[in-house]
């Protein structure tokens, strides 16, 4: 009888010293793997599919590549899907789907942030296919090719997003899965798209600006399941929780069903004018609500176009938060083309001022997909030519004054410096302090915090897989890919904007 396999891989990317990133502990278990997983039907057309899910960033030995073979049994067809593809991960997702292809497996695709933003036509019609789609609008028809024996080279060319989310409830990762993390974790992505238009920003280009969600009771069903499995705390990976007409609804029912536990949420700037709404967040559970300030300079935010953002209000969020009992975590840009050292400093200084819990730095990088890169690109601006260091760790183009050294110099000192003053001062709750120390840890040595785990593994090196990438694609490095262009049929999802109800 036949069966499909369906190995779900999120694979790592490679490090500065060429080695696959593995950590023995991650964060978070990897919200895309179980959100594909759980779209995955048992039965299709009468025939058992089987999924595996292996997230590369904490396998601590190689055995997972043994997915990477053909089935011992001859009537079990193997589909390996590369999911969550971000641009810094290209290179490994190309890397693992040549060696799936060189192994003999049928059918291999490439899906995620990358190709659905990114012309990945240099690579097509290479016997490896590509998603260029949310997985509610092709992942079906993908499972159906391959039970049929092809897969077409391009999946969604035409329509970038589903118009209508349908139900979709999320199976949580298993108790051995949630070994491989330090929290049992479970990510939901209950709404997504987001109304704004910061013009570094590949969210827009990912999921829209048209805010789309799932009706209420799924995402209250996937909690359910979370918690019976022994998921301790959720984390919505939507962009903007403040943007979800149905929060109010989700949040109330949660209260309501006794479907409360620990989460944390994402928020724009714009939260610092909703107290009811922040205040019903911390009675449903919210332990920490991420906020992008990015910058305290008006005038820098106008240039990237991130015009809700206002820096007088940045203390009122915190203040919100405080009395609500949740965690204030506030996420920084350093390295905008108005920036110089000193400003950099004053920006920490100011973020001291404020005093969140929490606070994160990344470097302003170009992101394949975005209207930054593709003006940088063509005004020549982009030095790095390796996708892999298009993580926000380390500057990607020619900043007017400040080197590339001196500018991951200033990253690692604002982890160091915001951390140590928070340790000195003291007060701090088990968790944030374990946190500070954390992140001042990782920032000593040179390791990005919210990178996703502790305790690097060298395990695999990108030298032990460079000749198949020249073998299957004939290069060593991608190019630096154009951007791709929204059909028009997503366009006018876009121009579908109520201004009024989300801005
Ligand atoms: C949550 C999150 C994190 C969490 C990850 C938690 C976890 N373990 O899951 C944390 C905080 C750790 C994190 C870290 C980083 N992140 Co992050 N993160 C996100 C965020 C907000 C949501 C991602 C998510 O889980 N979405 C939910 C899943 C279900 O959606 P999805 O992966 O997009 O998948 C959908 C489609 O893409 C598609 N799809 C995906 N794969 C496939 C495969 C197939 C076959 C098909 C058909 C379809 C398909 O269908 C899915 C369902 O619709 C996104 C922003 C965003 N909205 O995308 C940024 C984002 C993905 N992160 C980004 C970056 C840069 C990083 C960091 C490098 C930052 C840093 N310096 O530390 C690190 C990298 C860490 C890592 N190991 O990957 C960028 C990536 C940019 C790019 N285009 O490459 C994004 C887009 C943010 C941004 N502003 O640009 N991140
Ligand atoms: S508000 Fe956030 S998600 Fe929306 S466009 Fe700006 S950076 Fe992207």
């Amino acid at each position: 009888m036949t069966t499909l396999k369906v190995v779900l891989v999120k694979p790592s990317k490679y490090a500065v010293d060429g080695y696959v990133e593995r950590f023995k502990s991650g964060f978070m278990p990897n919200a895309t793997l179980y959100h594909i997983a759980s779209l995955t039907p048992k039965y299709l057309n009468s025939v058992q599919i089987i999924t595996h899910t292996v997230d590369e960033y904490v396998r601590d030995d190689l055995e997972y590549l043994d997915l990477l073979t053909p089935d011992k049994n001859p009537n079990c067809i193997t589909l390996v899907a590369l999911v969550g593809v971000q641009s810094h991960q290209f290179h490994r997702a190309l890397d693992l789907a040549a060696l799936a292809r060189n192994n003999g497996i049928e059918h291999c695709i490439i899906g995620g942030p990358h190709p659905m933003t990114c012309d990945t036509s240099q690579f097509q019609n290479n016997g490896i296919s590509f998603a260029l789609a949310e997985a509610e609008v092709i992942w079906n028809e993908i499972l159906e090719d391959a039970l049929a024996g092809e897969l077409k080279s391009v999946y969604g060319l035409e329509k970038r997003w589903a118009t209508k989310l349908d139900s979709h409830v999320v199976e949580p990762p298993s108790k051995e899965e949630l070994e491989h993390y330090v929290v049992p974790l479970l990510g939901l992505y209950p709404v997504r798209g987001c109304p704004y238009n910061c013009d570094y920003c590949s969210v827009i280009k990912i999921s829209g600006q048209q805010v789309r969600n799932a009706p209420v009771e799924c995402t209250l069903e996937s909690l359910r399941r979370a918690k019976k499995a022994g998921i301790e705390v959720i984390f919505f990976v939507s962009d903007n929780f403040n943007k979800y007409p149905e929060a109010k609804l989700l949040l109330e029912e949660m209260i309501n069903y006794k479907l409360t536990m620990p989460f944390t949420c994402q928020c724009d700037a714009q939260i610092a004018r909703q107290p009811e709404f922040v205040e019903l967040l911390g009675r449903a559970g919210c332990r920490e609500m991420f906020v992008g300030v990015e910058s305290f300079n008006k005038e820098t935010l106008r240039q990237v176009s991130k015009f809700h953002n206002q820096p007088d209000s940045y203390q009122e969020i915190i203040r919100l938060c405080r009395e609500a009992g949740i965690d204030s975590h506030l996420s920084n840009i350093i390295g905008f083309p108005t920036d110089t050292t000193e400003s950099i400093k004053e920006q920490l200084s100011a973020i001291q001022f404020l005093n969140p819990d929490v606070s994160s730095f990344y470097t302003l990088t170009p992101i394949p997909g975005t209207e930054q890169y593709n003006e940088y690109k063509s005004r020549g601006l982009l030095v790095e030519k390796n996708i892999d260091r298009y993580d926000t760790t380390n500057l990607t183009w020619k900043h007017p004054t400040i080197s590339s050294q001196e500018m991951e110099k200033l990253l690692y000192r604002c982890y160091i410096d915001f951390y140590t003053a928070k340790l000195k001062a003291g007060n701090l709750s088990d968790i944030n302090k374990k946190t500070a120390l954390a992140f001042r840890h990782y920032a000593k040595q040179g390791i990005h915090p919210m990178s996703g785990g502790m305790g690097k593994l060298h395990l695999d090196h990108v030298d032990n897989y460079i000749g198949l990438r020249k073998k299957h694609f004939d290069i060593e490095l991608a190019p630096l890919p154009s951007n791709l262009e929204l059909s028009e049929s997503d366009k006018l999802i876009n121009n579908k904007l109520d201004w009024k109800t989300h801005a």
